[in-house]
């Protein structure tokens, strides 16, 4: 009977033994298992499988489809598209920063500079030191007729003043050059009168000076300022001519005023009024064809836009020749024959950073007496500034 017994624990301890075995296997087929732990759970509870270790072996590999070939092969030749990142956000566009003469002024600055460093380097004034200056202006497009007043007054005040040193005078001479540059009170400040509805600023001068660009960049001072601003393409010749005034208009916020091709400047301007006075816009920016001064017909034909833009509403108060400072002492005879033929009221002086070599201010001021009311240092808006005699002769002797 014991003997039956134990025999019978026997058998069901190993029957127990296999059937954990069995399920371990079918859980986590290929895991090496430890040898049974003694001693063995009860055969209704099975042990639970030791922690897994390993990943799970990958599934048998699907046969991949044509058709799944034919939509991978798609999805190579046209790459989803990723959405675009968010753009982003603009850096706050600095204010633009006015130019400073003595960095734009590279050419004139140079010729100079070497001249006066030769004066500097004497420790006495001498002949050769006369010569240098009257070489330094001269060069500098001053103009004989200038430069040989500016060296009758030098010598004057070294005489009367005592200078002996080369540096005292060189004061002298930017003290003169200040003095002979600057205009009276007010005369620089362009010209705008409240009481009248528009007021038309007329430009003038030869071929590429800067005439459009200038009202273009005006423009946008003028809108800055407050203004109401229509633009008048009184430039004519060629369709090309408008077209850029009236980008310049877009992106001044001006209205604009156009004629045809080879059609009647004056008539341009005769609508602008009208349209300006019935819309209450205040000023009327005109631009005009370059034209060189030697042509009796055109200087007539910008007569009489002048003698158009004359008549109410409104009031012409700027006629505005535009010279390039780099065509040197040829700007002196342009500024003649535009003052003669429509009265100049001021000038610009564009393209000082240039090759300009600056001395062509001194002589137009000098002989002309015209007040030069801007200056453009380069091709940006805020490149245009006022002129300011005291920061030009700076520049040039810094
Ligand atoms: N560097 C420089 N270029 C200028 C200046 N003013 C105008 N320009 C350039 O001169 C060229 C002719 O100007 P534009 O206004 O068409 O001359 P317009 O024929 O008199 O109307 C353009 O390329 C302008 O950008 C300036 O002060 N400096
Ligand atoms: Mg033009």
């Amino acid at each position: 009977m014991t003997i039956v017994l134990i025999l019978l624990i026997a058998v069901v301890m190993v029957a127990s033994a296999s059937a954990t075995l069995v399920v371990t296997r079918r859980r986590h087929p290929g895991i090496e298992l430890e040898p049974p732990p003694a001693p063995p759970a009860p055969p209704t509870t099975p042990t639970p499988p030791p922690p897994i270790e390993q990943a799970p072996e990958a599934p048998p590999e699907a046969e991949i489809t044509p058709e799944q070939v034919a939509e991978l092969e798609a999805a190579l030749q046209e790459p989803e598209v990723a959405p675009a990142p968010e753009p982003p956000a603009p850096a706050p566009e600095a204010p633009p920063v006015r130019p400073r003469f003595r960095d734009r002024l590279g050419k004139a600055r140079s010729l100079f500079a070497g001249y006066v460093g030769s004066v500097r380097s004497r420790g006495k004034i001498n002949e050769e030191t006369w010569e240098d200056i009257e070489e330094a202006l001269i060069r500098a497009d001053v103009g004989v007729d200038t430069t040989t007043a500016l060296l009758d007054d030098l010598r004057t005040k070294v005489r009367t003043d005592h200078i002996t040193e080369p540096e005292a005078l060189l004061d002298a001479l930017k003290a003169d050059l200040i003095d002979r540059l600057g205009a009276q009170d007010g005369q620089r400040e362009l010209r705008y009168d409240d009481t009248v509805t528009p007021n038309v600023w007329l430009f003038v001068g030869v071929n590429g000076v800067g005439k459009t660009t200038t009202i273009g960049k005006l423009g946008l001072r003028a809108k800055a300022e407050g203004h109401e601003v229509l633009m008048a393409a009184a430039d004519t010749f060629r369709a090309a001519a408008a077209d850029q005034l009236e980008l310049w208009a877009k992106r001044v916020g001006a209205d604009l005023v156009r004629g045809a091709e080879g059609g009647d400047p004056g008539a341009v301007v005769f609508d602008a009024k009208e349209r300006a006075a019935a819309r209450h816009t205040d000023l009327i920016l005109a631009d005009t064809a370059g034209r060189l001064h030697t042509k009796v017909n055109l200087m007539e034909e910008l007569k009489k836009v002048r003698r158009v833009a004359e008549r109410p509403p409104g009031q012409v108060t700027e006629v505005l020749l535009v010279i390039d400072a780099t065509t040197g002492q040829n700007g002196l005879v342009q500024a003649k024959e535009f003052a003669a033929a429509v009265g100049v009221t001021g000038i610009v002086l564009t393209k000082l950073d240039g090759t300009a070599k600056g001395g062509i201010a001194v002589a137009i001021q000098t002989e002309l007496g015209l007040p030069i009311k801007l200056v453009g240092l380069g091709e940006a808006p805020e490149d245009l500034v006022d002129f300011d005699e005291h920061e030009f002769v700076d520049a040039l002797f810094g």
